[in-house]
């Protein structure tokens, strides 16, 4: 029992991560988050050292002491044996992101013999080219998908209801429309977490021939007359959606090559030239490639009235996401107060002005809002507070806070956190 102050109570040190969901469970993304370190049943009189890593063969971390990109793969912390907290900033490492829940473990280890003091697994959940997922990753993903449908009963009927003729007002042909859509895929990416927090949407980079998405076991294959074919037992196989089973496409490119529409590069210089580049020219790309995306087929995903019976519709719309997210980071233009990060909406259209409420979130079914407003208010993330159940156009600009603030929770696997 000598120098043992408290029978059976070992020092040790307690990492205390934000954003935690009901499990305890933590997801991090390329933006740092605000974390703290304490000592607990401290032994002896001077602080307590040690050095925080991650260890795992899945996603790294970066930390740092202020809140920036230019985290280190190791931090050493002086820990007051008051137990008083020690902050410091933790992020995913750009890059590196996880491929299962919990891959990745944030160690506070002691000096010398002393060993880790303290372990806290975490998440670097991204947005991935579709391309690029694991098998595991994909069927994570659309068993995930599937239950949200649940064979045409289930909650994904909210965002069919969202995306229709009679609603295209508040979601296309306007500034509203990058923001809008931002929202609506954080609202079923976060659905699709409720069943399976290791889910995060991947996109379809659509000026690349993706080969493994347009198969039987990802997105599905047209047979003669387009309805898609599914591999035995796929999610989709069901796929149910306005009273309709089965799902129309067919592509005018062939699998192993990629649609005529602007590449990444045409589609970021859109905006204009560095310095001056204007959201205003940039959001030209909801004709060309967002528009030539849809038509490169024909089907339900060809016309706004019918596009989000696919579940294609969300990996396209993921990729159009991407690249705004790109060309406001390489531009930086993630400030809603900078003038060429927005552009006054033409006609002054509700729903398209940076302080605008936004439909279907806000509940508001009078003219000229839809008479309907379908699915409730935006889901909310244990991981992040941003954007609240009734977000503004303001709300959906810094998805990363690079301005500070919280985060909307969500990164590409290719545009880095950077302030
Ligand atoms: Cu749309």
């Amino acid at each position: 029992m000598y120098g043992s102050p408290i029978s059976g109570a070992r020092m040790n040190v307690e990492l205390i991560l934000p954003g935690l969901d009901a499990q305890g469970r933590c997801f991090l993304t390329w933006t740092p988050v605000e974390a703290r370190a304490r000592v607990l049943n401290p032994t002896g009189a001077g602080p307590v050292k040690v050095t925080l890593r991650g260890v795992g063969t899945g996603g790294a971390v970066r930390f740092a002491t202020i809140r920036t990109h230019l985290g280190t793969a190791t931090l050493q912390l002086d820990l007051p044996v008051s137990g008083a907290p020690v902050r410091f900033f933790v992020a995913g490492e750009f890059g590196r992101p996880s491929r299962a829940l919990g891959d990745t473990t944030i160690e506070a280890r002691g000096t010398g013999s002393i060993g880790v003091l303290g372990s806290k697994p975490v998440t670097v959940r991204i947005r991935k080219d579709a391309q690029t997922l694991t098998p595991a990753e994909r069927d994570r993903f659309l068993a995930a998908f599937g239950t949200l449908n649940g064979g045409g009963s289930g909650r994904f009927r909210d965002f069919r209801d969202m995306h229709l003729d009679t609603t295209s007002d508040e979601a296309h042909g306007n500034m509203g429309f990058l923001p809008w859509h931002r929202a609506y895929l954080l609202d079923l990416e976060r659905e699709l977490q409720a069943v399976d927090p290791s889910v995060a949407l991947p996109y379809w980079r659509f000026d690349r021939p993706a080969p493994n998405l347009f198969t039987q076991q990802f997105m599905g294959v047209p047979n003669s007359v387009g309805r898609l074919q599914f591999s035995a037992g796929h999610p989709f196989g069901t796929w149910r959606t306005d009273g309709q089973l089965g799902i129309v496409r067919r592509p005018s490119f062939p699998r192993n090559a990629a649609p005529s529409v602007l590449s990444e590069a045409q589609t970021l210089g859109l905006g204009g030239a560095a310095p001056n580049a204007t959201y205003g020219s940039f959001i030209g790309m909801e004709i060309d490639p967002h528009g030539s995306a849809h038509t490169s087929f024909t089907g339900f995903i060809r016309w706004i009235g019918t596009a989000a019976r696919d579940p294609l519709f969300f990996l396209l719309h993921a990729n159009v996401d991407r690249l705004w997210a790109k060309w406001q980071w390489v531009h930086k233009r993630t400030s809603p107060a900078l003038a060429r990060s927005f552009a006054p909406a033409i006609g002054n259209r509700i729903g398209h002005r940076l302080a605008d409420t936004m439909w279907p979130w806000n509940g508001v079914t009078t003219a000229p809002r839809p008479s309907t407003a379908p699915g409730g208010t935006l889901a909310a993330s244990p991981s992040t507070a941003a954007p609240g159940s009734q977000p503004r156009v303001r709300a959906m600009i810094d998805s990363q806070a690079v301005g500070g603030g919280a985060p909307l929770g969500f990164a590409y696997d290719d545009v880095p956190f950077e302030v």
